[in-house]
């Protein structure tokens, strides 16, 4: 049964209450496109439940309505999954977590605490700071995105060499499947063997299995002393040797950060600040390195032991100073997006092929697009790099196809953090395999049978 528009939006509004249903395109406008500006779509009406049951009664209208959901956290996603398809045969209703942002106690037994999926990364490392714990995962977009959109995405980011990404952060899960069926397993109970476990299954789900309404995460120890470095390398080959001593040899790592130069001084033009070297250096590594003592002395003799690994280095334990050096290596991100529209591939390597990958990547780059621009940087012991490029125009993906096909060849994965979104999904086959792709899609069809949930995500509209 197919609902005519009108009864669409009076049964949203019954469900979340009237002011919570935007139609006016003013205020849909930002749910509407996404944050590269690359990809946007029309939504028959974006909702904002308050709750849980809330969101059921979403469901439940869109399901009556043969109408499909579009689920948006902070809308930080960079592979065009949380914001309306340009094509749609059907409404698109934009279910918006923004307002499920309760933050419940922390329990200081357990070390976990549950909040909702529309608190956003800052607020949950304020609430979780204020009972003296960290959090495992820390991210640039971290004043918007929101739990659950770094639930569903398996957020990554600078911490996962020390805590691993979004999914080892989970201990429960409240999610709403597509037919408005509640799950809920938030017990916190850190072994937990009965069967599939939900969670897991929904982080890196990317919003097509049901929507996460509220998480239980596990919290970290609040290291109270950290110092930041940066280094200055000859070359990428380098910056991974480096990488392994440092992972190696000092205990109290928590970050390591690869960029060049051309990153660099591109960040300094879009943003000003001073140069941190005198001289110029191909490559660099931002170090950080965080305990309950003072890490500077451990840190700076793992850089002196290594030699003519490190050609300079300058390093802050101040708060201004830490903060000055990791803007050089966050703001990649928004001042390649100031240059234009850029092709954003997330790859990740072995530890072996990566040095080789960046010299090849930038050849195989200039030979399907000359004159291109491609900035690349990334988490340097996850092997995972960001290729941000600048020229061919956005809808022409011969540029992305000869990165991920090479990518593939080098035995890496053409998402290491962002997902696959609706960016990405054309490799996913060569990627995964067939047999994966197909126990992916019975999943699918087993959990939202007629493909409610973000469809055109993983999976391409056919
Ligand atoms: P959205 O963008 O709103 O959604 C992302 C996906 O999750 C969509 O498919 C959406 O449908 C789905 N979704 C959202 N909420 C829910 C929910 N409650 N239930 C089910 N599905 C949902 N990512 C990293 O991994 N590491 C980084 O270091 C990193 N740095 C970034 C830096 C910048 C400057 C920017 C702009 C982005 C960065 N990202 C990074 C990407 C992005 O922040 C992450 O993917 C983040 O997890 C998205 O969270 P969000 O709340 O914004 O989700
Ligand atoms: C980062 O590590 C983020 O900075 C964003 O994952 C990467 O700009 C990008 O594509
Ligand atoms: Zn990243």
């Amino acid at each position: 049964m197919s609902l005519e528009p009108a009864a669409l939006l009076d049964a949203l509004r019954s469900a979340v209450g009237p002011a919570q249903v935007l139609t006016d395109p003013d205020l849909r406008a930002s749910y509407e496109s996404d944050w590269t500006r690359r990809w946007q779509g029309e939504a028959a009406a974006v909702v904002r439940p308050g709750s849980t049951e809330e969101v059921a009664a979403v469901f439940r209208a869109c399901v009556a309505a043969g109408a499909v959901v579009v689920p948006q956290g902070g809308n930080t996603g960079l592979v065009g999954g949380s914001v309306p398809r340009a094509v749609s045969w059907k409404p698109q209703v934009v279910l918006s977590t923004l307002r499920l942002r309760d933050l419940e106690e922390v329990d200081p037994l357990a070390g976990e605490v549950t909040v909702g999926a529309g608190v956003t990364l800052a607020a949950l490392h304020a609430h979780a700071g204020a009972a003296g714990y960290g959090f495992g995962v820390d991210l640039a977009a971290r004043d918007s995105a929101t739990v659950g959109g770094m639930i569903a995405t398996n957020a990554g980011g600078i911490h996962v060499l020390r805590h691993g990404m979004m999914r080892a952060q989970l201990v429960g899960i409240e999610a709403v499947l597509a037919d408005g069926t509640v799950l809920r397993r938030l017990p916190g109970l850190v072994k937990d063997n009965t069967g599939y476990n939900l969670a897991s299954l929904l982080a890196g789900s990317e919003g097509t299995l049901a929507v996460v309404t509220r998480a239980r995460l596990r919290l970290t120890p609040l290291l109270a002393r950290r110092v930041v470095a940066l280094l200055g390398i000859a070359n990428s080959s380098d910056a991974v040797e480096l990488a392994g001593e440092l992972q190696r040899k000092l205990p109290s790592l928590s970050a390591v950060e690869l960029f060049f130069d051309d990153g660099l001084q591109l960040v300094l033009e879009h943003a000003g600040g001073e140069p941190p070297f005198r001289e110029v250096h191909p490559a660099y590594l931002l170090v950080e390195a965080e305990a309950a003592e003072d890490p500077t002395h451990a840190l700076a003799a793992v850089v002196q032991a290594a030699g003519d690994l490190v050609r300079d280095a300058v390093l802050a334990s101040d708060q201004a100073g830490r903060e000055r050096l990791w803007r050089l290596r966050e703001r990649h991100t928004e001042a390649i997006s100031a240059l234009g529209v850029a092709h954003k591939l997330d790859v990740g390597l072995p530890a072996a092929a990566l040095a080789a990958f960046v010299g090849a990547v930038r050849q195989r780059v200039e030979r399907v697009a000359p004159g291109s621009r491609t900035f690349i940087y990334g988490h340097a012991c996850e092997g995972n790099l960001h290729l941000g490029i600048i020229g061919p125009p956005p809808d022409d993906e011969t540029v992305d196809d000869a990165v991920l096909r090479l990518t593939i060849e080098m035995g890496g994965t053409v998402s290491a953090e962002h997902g696959i979104g609706i960016a990405k999904t054309a490799w996913l086959e060569a990627d995964r395999g067939a047999a994966d792709v197909a126990a992916m899609r019975a999943i699918k069809s087993a959990l939202d049978p007629h493909g409610i949930l973000n469809p055109g995500v993983l999976f391409a509209l056919s």
